[in-house]
């Protein structure tokens, strides 16, 4: 059974007709011990008045600009008979709440860190990390701001500075709603809270004629995936030259004799075979960091995504056990993803589970470029087109048939060097084709 309680204004100490300044409940609100209801503010100090007991705001008795006294009523609480002290006789139900002392704000104890006197579990929001604020906290300007405690301490959870907030309150008082504005706006207009001044909005028709084309589905999801991954992702790009002269001598050596079987092997899946090598040589580039960023996650598995360009946009399907299959098997099944990519029939399962990526844009032109890598993995091979180039080599020039590579990785988890000698064994099982057997 339910017991409705009055909840009056406790000591406190020799203040009289001091103005309510906040209201921190509605009717309805269920409180627990200590939960602040209302803040009352003198021409000397502001307090918080904590709630005496768990339970329901039924009616809220004062109004902001209200001026109380001790032992004036403040609000009522539906307190239910097991929550209801058992201490309490009979007849303190008809009474009015005991509260606790309400609690000095000047002395800014909302932001010390020390604990409450009695304990209190911390707010689920007091446990998460604080956003990105836009700057330091300017600590003599948020003492300075006028703010209830409350207010005080949710801005300091979120690292929300005072100083810089406008309040909409009874004589510029900085509000709780004020606060989360600040917030949003920061997260919303700076750059999602990385610091940066936002984009400037432009009308681009003042400046000639224009057409407005929406991006398709997987141009915003692959572009929200880049926008994470070049922000979250310390990248290096480790540039690179092989000589595949002999590789594309074999190539089409083998395009030929498969020409019956209708066979297409491209210089992709020679590098599929390649770095299924250098991952067995260099497992690091084979591994993920988990979530915690603590631990890295060695894969035993050799699946690579191959980024396709569809009419639609960029897709990264995985070809799985690279390792297990021949070099006609890679090709064949290059060829049935990208098919597969561009009708637009690939599923979540094809997308997933990559260890590595190529890129190439071989087939296009280009002489380098800094592919993003496509994390949780840790590293991309970009390709670009191969070109004759002319190589000293035994004190002459000759002409070899040079590919260009460019390897991004994440460099919290491979050094530049491991990077460097990573291309270089890349350079050498491409450039001598019986090692791709090993
Ligand atoms: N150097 C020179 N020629 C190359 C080459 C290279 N590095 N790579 C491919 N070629 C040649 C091929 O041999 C082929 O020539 P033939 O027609 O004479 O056989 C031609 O270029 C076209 O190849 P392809 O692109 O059809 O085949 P592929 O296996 O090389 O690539 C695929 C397949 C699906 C990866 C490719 O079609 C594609 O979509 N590439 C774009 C990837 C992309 O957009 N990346 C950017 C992502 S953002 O980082």
């Amino acid at each position: 059974m339910a017991n409705v309680k009055d909840i009056l204004v406790p000591d406190i100490g020799d203040f009289e007709g001091v103005e309510v300044i906040e209201i921190m409940v509605s009717p309805g609100d269920s409180i627990n011990l200590e939960d602040p209801l209302v803040s009352l503010e003198s021409d000397k100090a502001a307090m918080e008045i904590p709630s005496p007991q768990a339970g329901t705001i039924k009616e809220v008795k004062v109004s902001i600009g209200d001026k109380v006294s001790q032992g004036d009523l403040l609000m009522s609480m539906e307190v239910s008979a097991a929550e209801a002290a058992p201490a309490t006789e009979e007849k303190a139900a008809e009474q009015p709440e005991e509260i606790p002392p309400a609690q000095p704000a000047k002395s800014e104890q909302a932001a010390a860190p020390t604990p409450p006197p009695t304990p209190v579990a911390a707010p689920a929001s007091a446990q998460r990390p604080p956003p990105v604020a836009p700057s330091p906290i300017d600590e003599a300007g948020f003492r300075k701001a006028h703010a209830s405690p409350s207010v005080r301490k949710f801005a300091r959870e979120l690292g929300a500075d005072l100083a810089q907030i406008t309040g909409s309150g009874n004589k510029g008082r900085i509000l709780k709603d004020d606060v989360t504005a600040f917030v949003k706006r920061v997260m919303t207009s700076a750059g999602d809270g990385l610091g940066v001044a936002p984009m400037p909005e432009i009308d681009f028709s003042e400046f000639g004629e224009i057409e407005t084309q929406p991006l398709t589905k997987i141009n915003k999801l692959t572009g929200q995936f880049l926008h994470r991954n070049w922000v979250t992702v310390p990248h290096v790009t480790q540039f690179d030259e092989a000589d595949i002269t002999e590789l594309e001598a074999f190539r089409k050596q083998l395009n030929e004799e498969h020409k019956n079987e209708g066979a297409r092997v491209t210089v992709l899946a020679f590098l599929m075979k390649a770095l299924v090598s250098a991952l067995r040589e260099y497992p690091r580039f084979n591994a993920s960091l988990d979530a915690t960023g603590e631990n890295l996650i060695l894969k035993k598995y050799i699946h690579i995504g191959v980024a396709v360009d569809t009419p639609a946009g960029l897709v990264v399907p995985v070809i799985r056990n690279c390792d297990r299959k021949s070099l006609i098997e890679l090709a064949n099944e290059l060829i049935a993803v990208s098919a597969k990519a561009r009708d637009r029939k690939l599923s979540p399962a094809d997308l997933s589970g990559g260890c590595i990526s190529i890129s190439s844009l071989g087939g296009i032109g280009g002489t380098a470029f800094t592919p993003i890598v496509n994390a949780p993995e840790v590293a991309i091979l970009g390709v670009s087109r191969a070109q004759m180039k002319p190589v000293y080599k035994d004190g002459e020039f000759v002409p070899r048939l040079i590919l260009p590579l460019s390897l991004s990785y994440d460099h919290r988890v491979i050094d530049g060097a491991d990077g460097a000698r990573f291309t270089s064994f890349l350079n050498k099982v491409l450039s001598d084709t019986r090692r791709l057997l090993l």
